[in-house]
Parts: C-alpha cells; structure tokens; sequence
C-alpha cells in the first residue's frame, strides 16, 4: 500500500517551530446536574454497570518494558533497523516537557469548566468528576473535547521540530503532521470503554507507512492506562479482521487467533514528553485507567511523507462527524495562523474513506445486541441518540426496540 511517492523527490523543508501559549477556546458552564443526568440518560451508564475487566485487557499478565531508543536517536540505520525489528521506536522526554505541561493546564482548565472535573480542584490534577463520565461517541464527551480541540497549543505541538526531525531521519524524506490531531481524554474507572487492541490502519488508513506518535499530557504511570504495542506484530504485513469492541474505536482484534504473534506486550511508567512512535500495522492497546480518580490525558497524532495519499476523512477536525466542528471554528481564537490549513500546500492525493471496517463493527454489534449483549445494546444506543436519523441510527433503533 505505500507508495513511498514523496521518496527522494521532496527535500527537506523547514517548519519555523512557533510557541504560542495564548489560551483559546471558550466554554460556558454548564449545569452539572443536567449534564449528569444526560450523560446517564445517553449512555445507560450507571455506577452499578461495572464488570470485571474484559479478557482483551487481560491476554497477557506480562508486560515487558519498551526498549528505549534515545541513545541512537541520530542514528538513522538504527533506528529504521529497531523499528523493522520491534514495530515501534520509544523516546524519553522527547518533547518540551514544559510545554506540555502548560498544554495540560489549558486542556485540563477547559475540562474543568466542563464538569469534568471535581470544583475547586487544580486543573493540572486532573481529579475527575466521577458523574462527568464519558467517552467517544457520547455528545456529552464531544461537547467539552471540542472545546479542547479549539487551543492552538495542542495543534502546534504536533509539528515540534525536534519530532519532525526524528521522523524525517527514520524515513529519510519531507514528512508531515496529518491534519486531524487527537487527544485521548479518559476517565477513570471507565473501563468498559478501554481503547481495545487494534492496528491504526483501520481508523487513519492512508498508507501503511504512516506513524503514529502517542504522548501522554503529563506523567502516565501504567496504572493511568498508557499504551501497551504487541512487539514485532507489524510483521504480519496486512490488515487483520477487526470486530466489534464497546472501547474507543469500536474495533478490536484478537491476536491469539495469529498464530505467527507472540503474546508479548511492551509497555512503561510513562513521564511527559515521552514518546511511542509505531507505523500503521502495528498491533496496541491501552491499559486502563485504573486510579481512584484521575484522568489520563495523552496525543495521538499521524505523520505521513508529504505526497503520500491521505483518507479524505483525515483532513478534517476529530469527531467532526459527531457534532460538526470546521476549521475555521478551531482557528477562531488562535493568535498566529502559522500552522492553519498548513497542508493545503501538499498535493497530496485524497484517498476516500474505506467504511468496511467499520460498518463490521456496527454489523456485529447488531448481532450482538440481538443475542442480549449489553455492551453491544449501548453502543446502538449511543448511535440512536447521536444520529438517529442516519441509516445506522434508524437501525439502531429499530434492533433495540426489538429487544425492549
Ligand atoms: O490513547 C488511547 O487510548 C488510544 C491511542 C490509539 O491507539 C490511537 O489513537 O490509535
Ligand atoms: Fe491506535
């Protein structure tokens, strides 16, 4: 699938790396106890609903610790050799600690005016407000990320010059940040909803050379449920099946039905400005979040050589199809329109999105809700509410008036 198109054809371009710590982004406050009781309303969710961990989380009791690339950093044979070798290059303190930090104040004071978090609690604690629980797909998350997603902070610091230069050594070519940023804002807790394991192909799609870059906003000790990549399961070389999961992105795949993947999950107490870099068949999972009452809040974001294909879907704000979101509305406050539309200068080919793997997604947990599975039953219920008159919602809502 890649087509390796920009190879040796662009040369190097610099981006004059800008520091902008303005906030942005406004929020009124809401009434919590509305906000509540919506959130429940929606999701069906209530204290009580809590079950012992899903299995996917407990394949392995083993949990190894990631092999840390700093010391061959500019070592650019090394690194493609680990990365061909382990399926991901892993960096302490990569990125501008400080500058993370005053992100995670900005993001975490949004979340605050939000509800998320408990009043009169410091931001940068990140102490979650247990009836404020959400996730992707719920309008309730999608209100407040929103809100989030609007700090020019948390788009510029995808295009960190110390990051790109590190890429741009491990590809040997002009590379750049896909236009959709992505924050993970994960109650504690909240397990049920635990990224569950999967290759990135099917959300980000593209090529299968892109790489992701996740960053926790903050120390993520394993307890806050960072993420863990299976070693070397890139190797498989192509897109395995993927089913239905209630945890964000609705698809998991099961690598014990591979016999050529090894059970060896790798993982760290992750500090901010770490990194975890990986390509697009690489196989990972988050831990969950298991604190009393903290909130982990991390990046993930997708790099790709400029003049490589991008899905269509890619160009466009994250959960833009939840509640609509336009650039213009993101870059309505922002101080410096350095970084905005940055990539309308690429030519590079747009690639429809590939809907299949999804729409899989959706036929087993048709399947699944019918057969009285209750994860599956709040997932159509989520998409009801959230589009209900879209194909999938009409669905939804006939399967579960059925079983009602
Ligand atoms: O941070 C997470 O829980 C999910 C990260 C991830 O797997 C992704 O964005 O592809
Ligand atoms: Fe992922």
């Amino acid at each position: 699938m890649n087509l390796g198109m920009a190879q040796g054809i662009v040369c190097r371009q610099q981006i004059t790396f800008h520091l902008d710590l303005r906030s942005s982004g406004k929020t009124s406050r809401p009434s919590r106890h509305r906000r509540v009781s919506w959130v429940k309303r929606i999701t069906g969710f209530k204290q009580k609903y809590s079950r012992p961990l899903d299995q996917q989380y407990l394949m392995s009791g083993r949990l190894l610790e990631l092999r840390q690339s700093n010391a061959v950093q500019d070592d650019a044979a090394e690194l493609r050799q680990r990365l061909e070798e382990d399926g991901y290059l892993f960096f302490r303190r990569l990125l501008d600690r400080e500058r993370l930090l005053n992100l995670r104040w900005e993001m975490l004071t949004l979340m605050q005016a939000g509800g998320w978090l408990v009043e009169g609690t410091d931001p940068v604690d990140g102490i979650a407000n247990p009836d404020a629980r959400s996730t992707e797909g719920d309008v309730e998350y999608t209100d407040v990320y929103h809100q989030v997603y609007r700090l020019q902070p948390f788009h510029e610091i995808a295009h960190s010059r110390g990051l790109m230069d590190l890429l741009e050594r491990i590809r040997d070519c002009t590379m750049m940040p896909q236009p959709q940023n992505v924050a993970r804002l994960w109650f504690p807790k909240f397990t049920e909803h635990t990224t569950p394991i999967h290759q990135d192909f099917v959300h980000f799609q593209g090529t299968h050379d892109n790489l992701t870059c996740w960053s926790p906003v903050g120390d993520c000790p394993r307890e806050l449920g960072g993420l863990a990549v299976l070693k070397g399961s890139h190797k498989v070389d192509r897109v395995l099946e993927h089913h239905f999961s209630l945890g964000a992105g609705s698809l998991h795949v099961d690598p014990t039905a591979h016999s050529e993947l090894k059970d060896e999950w790798y993982t760290t107490d992750y500090e901010v400005g770490d990194t975890l870099i990986f390509p697009a068949l690489t196989i990972h999972k988050a831990l969950p979040n298991l604190t009393e009452d903290r909130l982990r809040v991390s990046l993930d974001n997708r790099y790709q050589r400029v003049g490589d294909p991008i899905a269509e879907h890619m160009l466009n704000p994250h959960l833009g199809s939840m509640s609509p979101l336009t650039w213009d509305d993101v870059y309505e406050d922002w101080g410096s329109d350095e970084f905005q539309y940055y990539w309308k200068k690429h030519d590079n080919p747009v690639l429809p999105k590939i809907t299949k793997y999804l729409d899989k997604a959706f036929e087993d947990a048709v399947e699944l809700t019918r057969n009285g599975d209750e994860r599956a039953q709040l997932h159509l219920r989520r998409i009801a509410i959230r589009d209900p008159t879209s194909d999938q919602g009409k669905v939804a809502s006939e399967v579960l008036s059925g079983i009602e």
